[in-house]
């Protein structure tokens, strides 16, 4: 992604003139868009630019424009495509709130959901948009998948109303569709990465998936809780935190990731059955927050575990003529479309990934960082 080099002129001018950004929520998260060509090239100064636009650290975030939470803390940077697998490219960064973490380790398909309608409004989509639902490839960066965004658009600009509800975000918007190209093993390099269904670790039964993102997936009832709990409750479970923390850090060299100590990846779901009128329920750590829904990714590789035989999660029971798993999450539901088929070799393939997410501009403009120089904490 084509970016440019800094000058002590452009550091100053950052603070003096800002950086043109837009704020959109992507989903069921809210973060800062930037075009790749508005940002250092030299990746240690962008995420020192970063965390002062964003606030960080600071678990309030007071000096900057970060939500005080993993799901308000983030970054699209969004540029041209410099190969011919897509229109677009999308590189997500996940900011830490309370810590100065800026991780490229994870993607995001919520973000992903705003990356068609931002590279829009900034002009990178060339002649799309003179069909409706034109469709968008963006180059996921933080796995090298693509991915394929349809969206509306009309007299000349994205489309953001619309009669599309999405869980925990209130009212409607314009629907936007992702689909999904081989999104198996993204990050781990094969989508079971340890070759098994499933695993023991620390005498818990765990399914590590890998289907966009990775994910442990556990049986709430082994880790004794119910699954239906309220994500506080469960994130001051402090015993449960700590089996599930234990779990995460043995997963990582499992799941081909290393040392997990200070990244966001593998997530934790935890699964039941379901109690309203989905296949599954999920509570899900993102790690060390419960999610108030699921992450877009950790649904797609959640819901692809519910269909593998044998795997924590295979008490699904879908209906034949829809491929859609309904994953229950705390403030409603996720659909994921997903489809597999079973090899002759006896493993399995999956053929088709896809969801629905819907996006909305909240505010374009110039965004002011802090000053150079980090405030004491407190
Ligand atoms: O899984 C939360 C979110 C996410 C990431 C997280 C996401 C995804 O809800 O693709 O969207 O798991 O950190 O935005």
């Amino acid at each position: 992604m084509s970016t440019k080099s800094l000058t002590i002129a452009d550091y100053t001018s950052y603070m003096v003139d800002g950086v043109p950004s837009m704020l959109l929520r992507g989903g069921s998260s809210k973060g800062a868009y930037f075009l790749a060509s508005d940002l250092p090239s030299d990746e240690a100064e962008r995420d020192d630019l970063l965390r002062r636009i964003m606030g960080s650290p600071d678990a309030r975030q007071i000096d900057g424009i970060g939500g005080a939470h993993p799901l308000t803390s983030k970054v699209a940077i969004v540029g041209p495509c410099t190969d011919d697998r897509a229109d677009v490219e999308y590189l997500f960064l996940q900011v830490g709130v309370d810590t100065d973490q800026v991780s490229d380790r994870q993607n995001c398909g919520n973000l992903l959901a705003g990356v068609g309608p931002f590279a829009y409004e900034r002009g990178l989509c060339g002649g799309l948009g003179t069909v409706p639902n034109s469709p968008l490839r963006i180059l996921m960066l933080n796995t090298d998948t693509v991915a394929t965004a349809s969206f509306s658009v009309a007299d000349g600009a994205p489309v953001y109303d619309g009669d599309t509800a999405i869980s925990g975000v209130p009212g409607t918007a314009a629907a936007i569709h992702l689909d999904f190209d081989d999104l198996g093993g993204s990050s781990c390099g094969a989508m079971l990465p340890t070759g098994n269904v499933v695993d023991v670790i620390n005498g818990v039964e765990c399914t590590m998936i890998d289907n966009g993102m990775p994910v442990v997936v556990m049986r709430a009832s082994d880790l004794g809780i119910a699954g239906d709990e309220t994500p506080t409750e469960l994130e001051t479970n402090d015993d449960l935190r700590a089996t599930l923390e234990a779990i995460r850090l043995a997963a990582g060299p499992m799941m081909n990731l290393g040392d997990v100590t200070d990244t966001t990846v593998p997530k934790l779901t935890m699964v039941s059955a379901p109690t309203r009128d989905g296949n599954l329920s999920t509570r899900t750590f993102i790690p060390h927050r419960c999610h108030e829904a699921i992450g877009v990714l950790g649904a797609v590789s959640v819901a692809t575990a519910a269909l593998l035989p044998g795997s924590t999660a295979d008490t699904v029971t879908l209906d034949p003529i829809d491929d859609r798993v309904r994953l229950e999450h705390p403030t409603g539901f996720f659909d994921a479309t997903v489809e597999i088929t079973h090899t002759d070799d006896g493993s399995v393939e999956v053929t088709r990934a896809g969801i629905v997410r819907t996006a909305r501009k909240l505010m374009d403009g110039t965004v002011f960082p802090r000053a150079v120089f980090p405030r004491a904490k407190g």
